[in-house]
Parts: structure tokens; C-alpha cells; sequence
């Protein structure tokens, strides 16, 4: 696997990117048969795929080929790619990844108020299967909520979801909404915790009251990576990085074991200080969802309920 440094076609990373990892060591945890990577991206190729003129970042590129290497190397079956900010709502990286797939991805599309039924269907038939609602705000421009609503709607009959990614200080005003939406939901990231607060305090149980009160939300216990404060970085080698991270996964996967999902997050964009290894990164895996049941159902039986049933 290599990744591409410099340019991409006309476009320049964004000054300090880093790169995602291109040897990343073979996890230790053996992934059950038919585990998903239910959280990750493609960037490009720019020079095939430009991105939007309206990102917050250019990225380094991420193909589909370099995406199907990683699934193959980590013991993955499938993945569920999620259409990244940087290609706005230009879905045709993601649509050729699909359709080169061999049935073994799924799509999560970003779409606009302006989208047709006949351009839904098409990107039904190449196998998306939800639409990303982003509320970072560091990542897109704000789009009012009857719009996002509007489009829920629209989407609703496909048998869509709707996939959702704020910070937790923002759950609050944002609760009506999400617990509003007329779909499945599923959370990027738990709901982007401060895992320096407690897991039973205020702000991490506001999330889980919002799991237990509404059945149709489901979380991705993923980005331990993003989230983690005291590291230690995913340092290549370290086999027992993100601790600080993993009292808040457990909790969801054990609380809530038929409705939380997990991805790898490659090729990782926007962070700053270290670049993980994904084998690492699997094994960090059986800390959260410490028994072969749990670890089915998180990988296997989950994923695929929600994505190809
Ligand atoms: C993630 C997280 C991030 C970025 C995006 O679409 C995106 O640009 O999702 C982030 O910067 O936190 O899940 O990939």
C-alpha cells in the first residue's frame, strides 16, 4: 500500500495533513468471519474525483483500491464507506467505490434539498444506504434544520438512515432534532464525549438517556484515536493505546449490544498529532466488547442487519 505526498491532480493537503499509515501491522485480534468496517472514508483520487470547492480541508488521497487492501490485510469481510465532508455533496467517489465493490460495501451519502427521486434510486441501486446530517462545526457550513428535516423525509421511504456526527456539548440544542428524526439513527463516535469527564456523569449519560429512550439511535463505538486525551498515541508497536477511551465504548457496547457498530475511521482526516495503525486499532477491539458474543454482534450481526439485510 503507498499513499500519494504531494499534489493530488491540482489540489495541495492542507498544510500539516498527515498522511494515513501505509504499513499498518496485522492486528493480533482475530476479526470474527463477516466483521464490517462500518466507519470509513475515500478521498479521491483528486485528479478522478475532485473535491468540493466548499471543504474545510484537502486531504491526502485515499482510493478505493487502497480502502479494499486495508479491509483485506485487517481481516475484514465488508465496509460502509461515509461520504467525507471535503467532497461536499459530490457523491461519485463514493459511488464508484460501491459499484466496484462487489457487493461487499455500503454507501453513506451526503445529499441536499435539491436531490431528485431518480438520483436517490441511483444511489440506492449502487448501495447507499443513509444520508450524513454533520453539525462540527469546524467541518461544514450550517444548514437550517428544516432543510435537513425535509430531506429525512425524503429519504425515509428508501429505508434509509440518518447518520449524525455533533461534539457533545452541542446534544442539548440539538436533541429535539435527532429525536425527531422519522428513520434509523446512528451516531458518529459516541456523540464525540470529553472522555476526561466521567462515564456516569451529566454529559456522557444525556447520550446514553437519548439510546435508552430512543430505540431507533444506534452508535458507532469508533475513533478512540480522536477522542482520546491521555493517549498514548497509537505509537506503532503500542498494543494498549486510547485507555482513557474505553470506559465509554464498553458502556454502549454492553448497554446497548444489538445497536452499536464499529469502523476503522481510515484514512483518518483531520488529525493533528499522531497517525494510527489500524492493526492497532483492531485491537483495541476486545477491550470494548470483551466477550466473543459481544464482539459478534458489534462486527457481524449488527452491521449486517442494518446494512444488508
Ligand atoms: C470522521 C471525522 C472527521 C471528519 C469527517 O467527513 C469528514 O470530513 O468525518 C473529523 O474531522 O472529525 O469521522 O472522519
Amino acid at each position: 500500500m503507498a499513499s500519494t505526498n504531494a499534489l493530488q491532480g491540482e489540489f495541495v493537503k492542507t498544510p500539516g495533513w498527515l498522511d494515513w499509515y501505509a504499513g499498518p501491522s496485522t492486528p493480533r485480534f482475530k476479526l470474527p468471519p463477516g466483521s464490517v468496517d462500518a466507519h470509513c472514508h475515500v478521498f479521491g483520487p483528486g485528479a478522478e474525483f475532485p473535491f468540493a470547492p466548499e471543504r474545510k480541508y484537502t486531504p491526502c488521497d485515499a482510493s478505493r483500491h487502497q480502502l479494499f487492501a486495508l479491509r483485506d490485510h485487517l481481516g475484514f469481510d465488508k465496509n460502509v464507506i461515509v461520504q467525507a465532508t471535503c467532497h461536499g455533496a459530490d457523491n461519485r467517489a463514493l459511488l464508484d467505490a460501491l459499484r466496484h465493490s462487489n457487493n461487499k460495501a455500503r454507501g453513506i451519502a451526503t445529499v441536499r434539498r435539491s436531490v431528485t427521486d431518480a438520483e436517490l434510486q441511483e444511489m440506492h441501486a449502487a448501495g447507499v444506504r443513509g444520508t450524513r446530517f454533520n453539525f462540527v462545526k469546524r467541518l461544514v457550513d450550517f444548514t437550517p434544520k428544516e432543510e435537513l428535516m425535509e430531506i429525512a423525509q425524503r429519504i425515509a421511504p428508501l429505508g434509509w438512515q440518518v447518520v449524525i456526527y455533533f461534539e457533545a456539548v452541542d446534544l442539548p440544542e440539538l436533541w429535539d432534532f435527532f429525536t425527531a428524526l422519522p428513520t434509523t439513527v446512528v451516531v458518529d463516535h459516541m456523540g464525540r464525549p470529553d472522555v476526561t469527564k466521567p462515564v456516569d456523569g451529566p454529559q456522557f449519560q444525556l447520550f446514553v438517556k437519548m439510546m435508552k429512550e430512543h430505540p431507533n439511535i444506534w452508535s458507532k463505538v469508533s475513533c478512540p484515536e480522536r477522542l482520546s486525551v491521555a493517549g498514548p498515541p497509537a505509537l506503532h508497536g503500542e498494543r494498549n493505546a486510547y485507555r482513557d477511551v474505553v470506559p465509554f465504548a464498553r458502556h454502549l457496547v454492553e448497554t446497548f449490544p444489538d445497536r452499536v457498530i464499529w469502523g476503522t475511521d481510515w484514512p483518518h482526516p483531520n488529525l493533528k498529532d499522531h497517525m494510527p495503525d489500524d492493526g492497532l486499532l483492531v485491537d483495541y477491539i476486545p477491550h470494548i466488547a470483551t466477550t466473543p458474543a459481544l464482539q459478534q454482534k458489534l462486527l457481524v450481526d449488527n452491521p449486517t442487519r442494518l446494512y444488508w439485510a
